[in-house]
C-alpha cells in the first residue's frame, strides 16, 4: 500500500519540498521507490509498526505528490514540525540521511530542496554578503580577484608570506591559504600570520588599494575559535573554512560565535556527494544550506570552464539562487526557487584551473558579483607571481570594458605572455 503516495496532495507553503531523483530497484516502480523515501526520511521503516500513532502520522507523515518517469524526479512535501528549526544537522539526517543506502532505490540524489518560511528565519544568513564584502575590500563594478598561495603546502611562513604579498603588490584583491593548508610542522598557523599580515599592511600602503588575506582556520572547533581570535588581533578581516570537512556543526558554532568576519566557504570533498548526477546531493543543495548557516562567499564552480567537473548548468543555476534571482534573470532558475525572506545573498566564488585568458568568458557566464581565483593561472606565469597577478588584472579590465585580450594584451606585456603560454579561452 503506498501510504506515502498522493498524486493529487497540494502541498503546503508552510512545508519543506525536496526535489530527489529516483531510480528504483529491480522490481519497483517510481511510486513505490518514492514510498520508501518519503518513509525512510521522516517517521517510517520497513514495516508497520505497532507503536505507530494516528496522530504521529496525521502530523508528521511526508506525500510524494509530483512523478516525472521521464526523469525520475518525485517531489516530497514534509511538515514542518518533522524537523528542528536551527539545526542543519537534524534536518540532513532525515532527508538525506539513510535514503541514499536503501536496497528499494538502485540510486538516489537529491536535487534540490525548497525551505519553507519557517525554517528559513530559524537562521541568520550570512553576515556580509555581497554589498557588505564590496564595502569592505572596497571593490567596485569589477569582479574580485584573488590568488591561492602555491604550492598548496610546503613553503615556510615567510615564503608564505611573500608569495602573498607579490600578489598583492601585483594587483590582486584577496589571497587564500589551499584547503589543505592549517598548521604544520613547517609552517605553523600563528607565526604564519604574523608574517603574511605584516607583509599585507605593506601592501595596502604600497598600493593604495584595500589587500585581503583569507586564512584557513579549518581544525577542531574549539581551535578555529581560537585561530579566528588570532587573525582578528592581527586585523584580519576573513576566515575560510573546508565547509565539509569541518562539518554543519561546526560551522553553526563558528557563526554563533559572532565573529564579526567574512565567511570564506571552501567545499573540499564536496565532489563525493556532488558529482554523479544520478547518485548523492548536488551542489545546489549544498549552497542552499551555506547560505541558511551563514557563508559570505562560497565555491560554487567556473561554469565549466576551468579544471573540476560540474553536472550540467548546475553552477549557473546555484549562482541565481544564492545571489539574487532578478539580477540573474538570464539563467534558468532551479527548480524550486527559493525565496530567501530577505536573508543576503553569497557571493560566488569561481576558482579551479582558471588563467587570465579564461576571464572575458567567465565574467559572460557568471557575470561580475564573483570572486576569481587562479593559483597555477598567477603562479604559474612565465614572469613569477607579481607578474601574474597584473595579468589578472589587466584581463579583468579588459573584459569590463569589452575589449579583446589580444587587443589589450599589445601594449600590456604581462597578459601578453600568460595568453602566449596559456591561450584566450
Ligand atoms: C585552485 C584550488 C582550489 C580549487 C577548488 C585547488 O587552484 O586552490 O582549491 O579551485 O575547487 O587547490 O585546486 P588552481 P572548487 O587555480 O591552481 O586550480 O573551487 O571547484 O571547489
Ligand atoms: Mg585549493
Amino acid at each position: 500500500m503506498l501510504s506515502y503516495v498522493n498524486k493529487k496532495y497540494k502541498p503546503k507553503k508552510t512545508e519543506l519540498i525536496c526535489l530527489y531523483k529516483i531510480i528504483p530497484a529491480k522490481g519497483l516502480t517510481l511510486e513505490q521507490a518514492a514510498d520508501h523515501v518519503a518513509k525512510e526520511s521522516s517517521i517510517g521503516t520497513w514495516t508497520t509498526i505497532s507503536t505507530m500513532n494516528p496522530k504521529v502520522a496525521k502530523s508528521l507523515k511526508p506525500t510524494a505528490y509530483k512523478f516525472d518517469k521521464k526523469t525520475g524526479e518525485v517531489k516530497i512535501a514534509y511538515p514542518p514540525h518533522l524537523f528542528e528549526a536551527g539545526n542543519i544537522p537534524e534536518i540532513l539526517s532525515s532527508i538525506a540521511g539513510n535514503v541514499f543506502g536503501m536496497k528499494a532505490v538502485q540510486k538516489l540524489r537529491l536535487q534540490d530542496i525548497d525551505f519553507p518560511e519557517s525554517i528559513v528565519k530559524s537562521f541568520k544568513g550570512p553576515k556580509f554578503g555581497i554589498e557588505g564584502i564590496r564595502k569592505l575590500t572596497k571593490v567596485k563594478n569589477r569582479p574580485l580577484v584573488g590568488t591561492i598561495v602555491k604550492p598548496k603546502v610546503g613553503l615556510n611562513e615567510k615564503q608564505h608570506a611573500k608569495v602573498a604579498y607579490d600578489a598583492w603588490i601585483g594587483g590582486l584583491d584577496v589571497v587564500k591559504d589551499d584547503e589543505n593548508l592549517s598548521s604544520m610542522t613547517f609552517n605553523n598557523f600563528d607565526k604564519r600570520m604574523k608574517e603574511t599580515f605584516k607583509l599585507r599592511d605593506q601592501a595596502e600602503k604600497i598600493t593604495g588599494e584595500k589587500k585581503i588575506y583569507m586564512p584557513n582556520i579549518t581544525a577542531e572547533t574549539d581551535e578555529m575559535l581560537r585561530r579566528a581570535k588570532v587573525v582578528k588581533k592581527l586585523g584580519g578581516e576573513y576566515i575560510m573554512v573546508d565547509i565539509l570537512t569541518i562539518g554543519f556543526a561546526g560551522l553553526q558554532t563558528l557563526v554563533k560565535a559572532n565573529l564579526g568576519m567574512v565567511f570564506h566557504a571552501h567545499r573540499a570533498m564536496h565532489a563525493a556527494l556532488t558529482r554523479m548526477p544520478d547518485h548523492g546531493i548536488s551542489m545546489m543543495v549544498i549552497a542552499k544550506v551555506m547560505r541558511l548557516i551563514g557563508m559570505d562567499q562560497l565555491h560554487i564552480g567556473t561554469a565549466n570552464i576551468g579544471k573540476m567537473a560540474e553536472v550540467g548548468e548546475e553552477c549557473c543555476q546555484i549562482l541565481r539562487a544564492i545571489e539574487d534571482p532578478k539580477a540573474k534573470a538570464n539563467i534558468k532558475a532551479s527548480v524550486l526557487d527559493q525565496n530567501w525572506y530577505g536573508l543576503k545573498p553569497i557571493l560566488a566564488v569561481a576558482s579551479g584551473g582558471l588563467q587570465p585568458g579564461m576571464i572575458p568568458k567567465l565574467v559572460k557566464k557568471m557575470g561580475i558579483d564573483i570572486v576569481a581565483q587562479f593559483g597555477g593561472g598567477c603562479h604559474g606565469h612565465p614572469d613569477g607571481t607579481e607578474a601574474g597577478a597584473r595579468a589578472i588584472r589587466q584581463a579583468t579590465q579588459a573584459a569590463i570594458e569589452g575589449i579583446s585580450l589580444k587587443k589589450y594584451a599589445k601594449n600590456h606585456e604581462e597578459l601578453r605572455k600568460a595568453i602566449d603560454l596559456w591561450g584566450v579561452a
